[in-house]
């Protein structure tokens, strides 16, 4: 069998089913498996349990899929085209939801593909051992996809390239077969410190180490319980998920646009006032989150984050009003954030000073 020529084929389905690149590694993951370890020992996944559930399958591809010689990782980019997404960031009565959710959940759309990937491989060599995931495992992605030379991990800890930014979801098969490697890029983040700087919770502790308990996409994804208070306010209108370390990253001005028109913002989740995303009823959450990965996190988490947004939100009316329709609402965790959001208007009332 000729693996380099079924390497070069591989590339080539891959660009045909809308992934922008194909890499190989092998499964030797040394380096990175003590640096996972050292992450979990300082307890930076916090509630995370899965990070830690596995032993050293994650580290370890051969462990979670006997017989795995190589992993084919791929990238796909989900960046939208300009939506005026800063300015909603920039505007506190708006809702802030991080570019990867504002389309189709991608999980499913990913696997799907590498599926695809996966048979046609098939059809070439005939029966093999595979198996395909995206985020769907104990699966070391980035270390993964950094090995097979996708990218280097940044100091925000992402996956990062100089053609391709940082804005792409990452997933891989698992193959048995001894294809050829690819090359590791060296990193390229240099002295720049630009996302660290700009982390509103400084949840970047030190270049390459996030921990993810301050983290903001943790908060509002991950955690299932109140979100420590002192980390309210710097979460200001971001209410699900994070992009400020990538928006700030100067490589992500290479970055291309998707073209996959399932990862078009929907119009219902993007560019909407707080106070309109928090008077949404369970249905109408439910209904307006289909296909998105924004419906994992359920009607109450929702309900708790648009609270922090809103306590974050200019003083108003409008604003006071929306917290007072849920501040004897039946989950105690929703009206223990709605009670924080309401003092903090009436302790320290803010102007909107844009309006001015
Ligand atoms: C857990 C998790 C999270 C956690 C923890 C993030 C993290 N840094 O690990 C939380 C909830 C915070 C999170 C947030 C986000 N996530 Co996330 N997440 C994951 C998940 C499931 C596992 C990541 C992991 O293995 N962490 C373990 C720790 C140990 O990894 P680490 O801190 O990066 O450390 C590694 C390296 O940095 C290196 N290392 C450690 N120390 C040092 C020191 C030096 C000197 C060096 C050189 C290297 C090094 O070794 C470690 C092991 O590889 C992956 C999917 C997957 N199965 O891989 C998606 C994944 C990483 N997430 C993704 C995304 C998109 C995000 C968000 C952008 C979403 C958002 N907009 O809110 C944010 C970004 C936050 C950030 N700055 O990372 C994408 C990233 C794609 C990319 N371009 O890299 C992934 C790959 C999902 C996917 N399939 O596409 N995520
Ligand atoms: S996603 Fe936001 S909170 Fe998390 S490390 Fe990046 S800038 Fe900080």
């Amino acid at each position: 069998m000729d693996y380099q020529a079924l390497a070069d084929k591989i590339r080539q389905w891959g660009k045909e089913l809308g992934f922008q690149q194909i890499a190989i590694a092998d499964v030797a993951l040394d380096d990175h498996e003590q640096h996972l370890q050292q992450w979990l020992a300082a307890g930076f996944h916090g509630e995370m349990d899965y990070m830690a559930r596995h032993g050293s399958k994650r580290s370890r591809p051969q462990e979670l899929l006997p017989g795995t010689l190589r992993v084919i990782s791929a990238r796909m980019d989900y960046l939208p085209p300009d939506t005026g997404m800063v300015d909603v960031l920039n505007d506190p009565t708006k809702g802030f939801i991080s570019r990867y959710t504002l389309g189709r959940d991608y999980h499913k759309l990913i696997r799907k593909r590498l599926a695809q990937l996966g048979k046609h491989i098939e059809a070439e060599v005939g029966p093999y051992g595979y198996r395909a995931f995206v985020d769907s495992a104990p699966v070391l992605e980035k270390a993964l996809a950094a090995k097979a030379g996708l990218g280097w991990i940044g100091k925000h800890t992402l996956l990062l390239d100089r053609s391709a930014g940082s804005w792409f979801f990452l997933g891989e098969i698992y193959v048995d077969l001894p294809l050829p490697t690819d090359p590791p890029l060296s990193g390229h983040c240099g002295t720049c410190t630009a996302c660290l700087d700009v982390c509103p919770t400084q949840a970047i502790v030190a270049p390459y180490q996030l921990d993810s308990r301050k983290c903001i996409s943790y908060l509002t994804i991950e955690l299932h319980g109140p979100i420590p208070e002192p980390l309210r306010a710097p979460m200001g209108n971001r209410v699900f998920g994070c992009d400020d370390c990538q928006l700030v990253c100067p490589w992500n001005r290479f970055a291309k646009f998707t073209q996959e028109p399932d990862f078009l913002p929907r119009h219902h989740l993007h560019n909407r006032s707080l106070v309109e995303l928090f008077l949404w009823d369970e249905d109408t959450f439910l209904r307006n989150t289909e296909g998105s990965a924004i419906r994992r996190i359920g009607y109450l988490r929702w309900l708790r984050n648009l609270a922090v947004g809103l306590g974050n939100a200019p003083t108003s009316a409008a604003v006071v009003d929306a917290l007072k329709t849920r501040a004897q609402h039946e989950s105690e965790l929703v009206r223990e954030h709605v009670q924080w959001a309401l003092q903090r208007h009436h302790d320290n009332p803010r102007i909107d000073l844009r309006s001015e």
